[in-house]
């Protein structure tokens, strides 16, 4: 099963200390963005990976680059842009102790320069499965412009809604978001509270189903933070309880939960097993700084199951 992603992979310059930016000395750097934290959790549980996106040429490219084709995912649709490759800070533990807080520098980057030419017709048409982000719809009118040709020619879609309010308005978020949903259906869905808030005003997990269903959401993963996440699909529904680990940086969970959600769903696993495995990758990756190195494979996920349980 091959998974194709539109999306803007980014620089991560993740805090070595928690609190205000200002006060930080050290930082780590690590490669993410949520589409290819997605393609990576999806590598992990058996997929094959093709990213399509837009790097800088500077040094951070060729490091996307460098990190994205050592893991296996297929780059060949990554072009070089003349600009440079988007990056952000991650201060942690504050103001809220627990969360993260992300400063972007990706104005003008190369991988918000993404258009409809980049969608390689026949890379996204082979695919069983395409999977973007609200985070690739908000980067620029190029960007969402990409977004809605990827949606014509994908067999399936996975369509998590990520809104970021430091890239757009929560009301221009709904109006795209909404106008997405309601050019194409989407077979899985991923959201959380918050963004359900901002697009249909609705918070109770069953009453967001039953929204997004009319609009053709075949399966619903709906996200709870640290209290777990719900499934939904045709006649079925799941939840499963978050666990408790300690928290060194969130940033990352959901895109690890949603990537190895789908692809073990895709792949045949039952709704409460690929929900089990998902969570149990989200509670891996708060741990750490980085996104996406610690995202665990199918067998090791059951270990972190085990382990937690016992
Ligand atoms: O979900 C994690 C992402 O938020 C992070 O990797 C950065 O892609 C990113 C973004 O645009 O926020």
């Amino acid at each position: 099963m091959r998974i194709a992603a539109v999306g803007e992979p980014l620089i991560q310059l993740n805090s070595m200390t928690r609190g205000p930016l200002r006060y930080v000395k050290y930082f780590e750097k690590h490669v993410a963005g949520s589409e290819l934290n997605f393609l990576i959790a999806a590598m992990r549980n058996g997929a094959d990976a093709s990213l399509i996106a837009r790097v800088g040429d500077d040094e951070f490219g060729i490091e996307i680059l460098e990190y994205a084709r050592g893991l296996g995912i297929d780059v060949s649709a990554v072009k070089v842009a003349r600009s440079y490759t988007g990056f952000y800070f991650v201060q942690r533990g504050y103001p809220v102790p627990g969360r993260s807080e992300l400063v972007y520098h990706r104005s003008g980057s190369a991988g918000s320069s993404i258009s409809p030419s980049d969608v390689e017709r026949s890379l996204v048409s082979s695919a069983e499965l395409f999977h973007t982000t609200g985070i690739t719809a908000a980067l620029s009118e190029s960007a969402l412009a990409a977004v809605r040709r990827a949606f014509q020619i994908a067999k399936k879609i996975s369509f998590d809604t990520n809104i970021r309010l430091r890239l757009w308005s929560a009301q221009t978020a709904r109006s795209e978001i909404m106008g997405l949903l309601a050019q194409t259906d989407v077979d899985y869905l991923i959201t959380d509270p918050d963004d359900s808030q901002i697009l249909i005003g609705e918070r109770d997990p069953h009453a967001v189903y039953s929204r997004f269903r009319k609009l053709g959401v075949k399966v619903l993963v709906y996200k709870v933070g640290s209290r777990g996440a719900y499934a939904f699909a045709e006649g079925e529904q799941r939840f499963q309880r978050g666990y408790r680990v300690s928290v060194e940086d969130p940033t990352g969970a959901g895109d690890a939960l949603a990537g190895t959600f789908v692809s073990l769903h895709m792949a045949g696993r039952a709704l409460d097993y690929a929900l089990a495995h998902a969570v149990a990758a989200s509670a891996l990756v708060v741990t750490v700084r980085g996104d996406n190195e610690i995202i665990p494979t199918e067998a090791d996920a059951q270990k972190t199951i085990d382990g937690l349980k016992g």
